[in-house]
């Protein structure tokens, strides 16, 4: 009845390796060891390799360091343009047909394209026109025009792109680390008066105990796992908090240690699973906490000399009952005093997470209560220790920075007011769900989208289609064709505007990773460009906008069409960024300064890391009734998580099929066997699956190893079902806990 017997015994392993061999064999096997060699950072994950030391290396100089999944966005970019015959073929209702996948597939985005209201087609448009429209459409009042972003563009097209929408009155800078990491940023904000990781590779290198908490690192961030390798290697621990159970996480095959991969089938990675309720984390956290002080493992020392607010904290978590605690949670008093016991009397642990964490409606308190942990157990603030959320998109973290954001510092506030000669508008500005809302209100006419896929990203899909429908004008800056360009259609003029992509810029740029490093990219050629193609940067796309848009004064929009000129600003404006100003002469890639601690002072304004209560999360789910489906079927009311298959990246679809997760396709729904015999399943059977937003039918049930009452499915399939809690302390959808209900019209012998 399980399929994870089909499944593979370990993540990583042959599977990769016949991927590398299968792309370098391909007939763009040449250009693609040419990319990965080529002096630039890694397109796909914000883990951080490549750049000026060489395309395999890490921020700590060591080689080998590139993953398939690198290989995997390569490829996808090297794909040949798309002609513009096949636009005059191919009808938007032809088009709304295609899946992730197919459009994907379609090749490179060549020309810039146009569908006018009532039209059955994209046409192919000049620049001219673009820029035409776009001066039109960048005539309205500030509060009615947005952006929204994803993190592949560079730091210096971000720095601009703020640096315009600030200029038109705008702070509408939607990102979508609003879906993401948002409430990392604001979380550990609060506690530690920075919000990136506060571990650099260097330092995680010499912890002796990781707790990796929500992260499918193996598929997502494979190079971390070299990382999780190592520390085993030296004695150390892993404690992994995760609903299921990802099996890359138990057991993963390293091409980059490849004894141990060939012949012992993987390094073993955890050494303690626990496999909590999801969305339990916090109450989880709690239990650690109080585990922790019955143990007498808290640093009372330290709490009293580096923090404020830790005896309402740790009176807390005395407070809350062991049965409260398991129950919410729904793991043993043994599992969570075992774990406590290994973070206690490890001499270094770092804490990391990813969306499992953040993607919840109480994500901050989730931050806030891992933060709790580490400073009890003073386990912040020197090397080897920490927290540190491990950021998504390859340079998501570098838009952030560079002032893409509805969270803008003091500091870059003012020093950008100085360079436009005017103070900057004070309205909070929308990010990613309040410009789906305010949108839907008809509040938006213009919305410029640098990268991303702002329709297939966001929960509840027929809101976000009817809420780009209202819309005048949208911009989709991209290099592909994505579901967004042939569902998220505005009202008036829909345009699709090809880019280069980071290894084919004809200048340099700079991206950040997760880690806080700052690499160089070096300029590069596309090979789309012998072939009658009309790409432009996205520095020349949105200069030239801005150049039309403001003219030439106070800003001289056209000269930062040199980046150099562009990085001289930011080391000007951005604080931390001031060693980019010498990065040209230099070639020096730095860790930005102020955000690694390994001193007990942290950047807040005592210099004390400030601990705060995090209430218990409620957890009730609504019962089948309030579904709506017929009486009498076999039905199930289950916890959704949705994220990413090991063949995608996020809403881009590469393979259908998950082989780690034994999930053959897109339409699957992933239970435990108990759940399935429960409620009268059968594996393999095709049921229908509904939450408050819609309903998919035919999915197909796989039997995995996730926790009783939870289910897996993939994304963007599943945005359609559900509208998602919204975290109200920083506004992220609870993409990871979402209440379904999956039933069945046919009886017991039809199935
Ligand atoms: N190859 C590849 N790499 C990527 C991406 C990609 O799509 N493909 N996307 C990039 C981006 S933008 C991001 S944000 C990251 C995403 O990286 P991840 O966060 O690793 O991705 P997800 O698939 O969302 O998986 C999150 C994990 O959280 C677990 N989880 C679900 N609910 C809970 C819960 O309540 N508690 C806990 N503790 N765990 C839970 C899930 O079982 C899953 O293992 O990866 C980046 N890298
Ligand atoms: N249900 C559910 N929904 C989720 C999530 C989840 O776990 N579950 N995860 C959320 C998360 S973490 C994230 S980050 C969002 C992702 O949301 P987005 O970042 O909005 O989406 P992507 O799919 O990464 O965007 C891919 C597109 O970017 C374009 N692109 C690629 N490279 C470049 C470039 O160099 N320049 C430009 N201009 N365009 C480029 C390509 O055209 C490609 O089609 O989705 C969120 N949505
Ligand atoms: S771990 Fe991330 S940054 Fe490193 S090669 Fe793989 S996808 Fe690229
Ligand atoms: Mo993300």
């Amino acid at each position: 009845m399980n399929s994870s017997q089909q499944t593979p015994q370990s993540g990583g392993g042959l599977p990769v390796i016949q991927y590398w061999a299968q792309q370098s064999l391909s007939p763009q096997g040449i250009k693609l060891w040419q990319t990965l060699n080529h002096k630039s950072a890694c397109l796909s994950c914000a883990w951080g390799t490549g750049g000026q030391k060489g395309g395999f290396v890490n921020e700590a100089g060591e080689y080998l360091q590139r993953c398939a999944k690198s290989v995997e966005a390569i490829a996808a970019e090297l794909q040949p343009p798309i002609s513009k015959e096949f636009w005059q073929q191919y009808s938007l209702a032809q088009l709304q047909q295609l899946t992730s996948q197919e459009c994907d597939r379609l090749g490179r985005l060549s020309y810039p394209l146009l569908l006018e209201a009532g039209k059955s087609h994209y046409r192919r448009i000049c620049w001219e026109e673009v820029y035409n429209l776009a001066d039109q459409a960048f005539r309205q009042p500030g509060e009615r025009l947005a952006s929204y972003s994803s993190g592949r563009s560079s730091n210096e097209a971000a720095y601009l792109l703020q640096l315009f929408m600030r200029a038109t009155g705008s702070n509408n800078l939607a990102d979508c680390s609003d879906l993401c990491h948002a409430a990392s940023g604001v979380g550990l904000k609060q506690v530690f008066g920075s919000g990136t990781s506060m571990v650099s590779l260097e330092s995680l290198k010499h912890s002796d105990c990781v707790v990796l908490i929500g992260s499918n690192a193996p598929a997502n961030h494979p190079r971390l796992m070299n990382e999780l390798i190592k520390l085993r290697d030296r004695g150390g621990k892993v404690i992994i908090i995760n609903p299921q159970l990802e099996i890359g996480l138990v057991k993963f095959a390293s091409p980059a240690f490849p004894i141990k991969s060939l012949l012992k089938g993987g390094s073993n990675i955890s050494t303690l699973y626990l496999q909590l309720i999801p969305g339990s984390d916090t109450a989880l956290f709690i239990g650690l906490q109080k585990a922790a002080i019955e143990q007498n493992l808290i640093k009372l020392n330290y709490l009293q000399a580096y923090t404020e607010g830790w005896e309402d904290v740790l009176n807390y978590a005395r407070e809350q009952s062991w049965q409260t605690i398991i129950n919410s949670c729904g793991l043993s008093q043994e599992e969570i005093e075992e774990a406590a016991y290994v973070i206690g009397t490890s001499e270094k642990v770092v804490f990391a997470w990813a969306m499992g964490i953040t993607q919840q409606a109480n994500g901050v308190d989730n931050v806030r209560s891992i933060a709790n942990t580490a400073l009890i157990t003073g386990n912040a603030g020197k090397l080897g220790t920490g927290t540190m959320p491990i950021r998504g998109h390859s340079n998501v973290q570098g838009v952030g920075s560079m002032g893409v954001t509805v969270r803008l510092r003091q500091e870059i506030k003012q020093a950008l007011s100085q360079l436009l000669g005017h103070s900057l508008n004070e309205t909070q500005g929308y990010d990613t769900r309040a410009l789906i809302d305010a949108a839907h209100a008809g509040k938006i006419d213009t919305l410029f989208c640098l990268g991303g896929n702002i329709y297939a990203a966001n929960p509840d899909l027929k809101q976000a289609r009817e809420a780009l429908a209202q819309i005048q004008t949208i911009f989709y800056v991209a290099t592909k064709p994505n579901l967004g360009h042939f569902h998220g259609l505005a009202k008036q003029n829909t345009l699709i505007l090809p880019v280069f992509n980071r290894f084919e810029n004809p200048h340099k740029t700079t991206t950040e990773s997760g880690n806080n490093f700052v690499r160089l990219n070096d300029e590069g050629k596309s090979h789309l460009i012998p072939q009658n193609s009309s790409l432009v940067s996205e520095v020349e796309l949105i200069t030239e906008i801005a150049a039309r848009r403001h003219g030439e004064h106070p800003i001289e929009w056209r000269k930062l069409q040199d980046t150099q000129y562009v990085r001289q600003l930011i080391a000007k404006t951005i604080p931390g960024y001031e060693k980019i100003g010498e990065i040209d002469e230099e070639q020096e890639e730095f860790t930005i300064p102020g955000r690694i601690f390994t001193e007990l002072k942290f950047a807040t304004a005592s210099g004390k890391a400030n601990m705060k209560i995090t209430p218990l999360p409620d957890l009730s789910l609504p019962d089948w009734q309030s579904f709506d489906i017929p009486e009498n079927c076999r039905n199930l009311v289950l916890i959704l998580g949705s994220g990413r298959s090991y063949a995608q990246h996020n809403t881009v679809v590469y393979r259908t099929a998950d082989k780690y997760r034994g999930m053959p396709h897109r339409y699957c729904i992933l239970m435990n066997v108990a759940d399935v015999k429960k409620a009268g399943f059968r594996e393999h059977e095709k049921v229908n699956v509904k939450g408050d937003g819609g309903e998919l039918k035919d999915i197909e049930i796989i039997c995995g190893a996730i926790r009783e009452g939870a289910a897996f499915m993939f994304y963007p399939e599943a945005n359609i079902l559900f509208k998602a809690k919204i975290d109200p302390q920083s506004g992220t959808p609870g993409y990871k806990r979402v209440p379904i209900c999956v039933y069945s019209l046919k009886s017991m012998t039809e199935r």
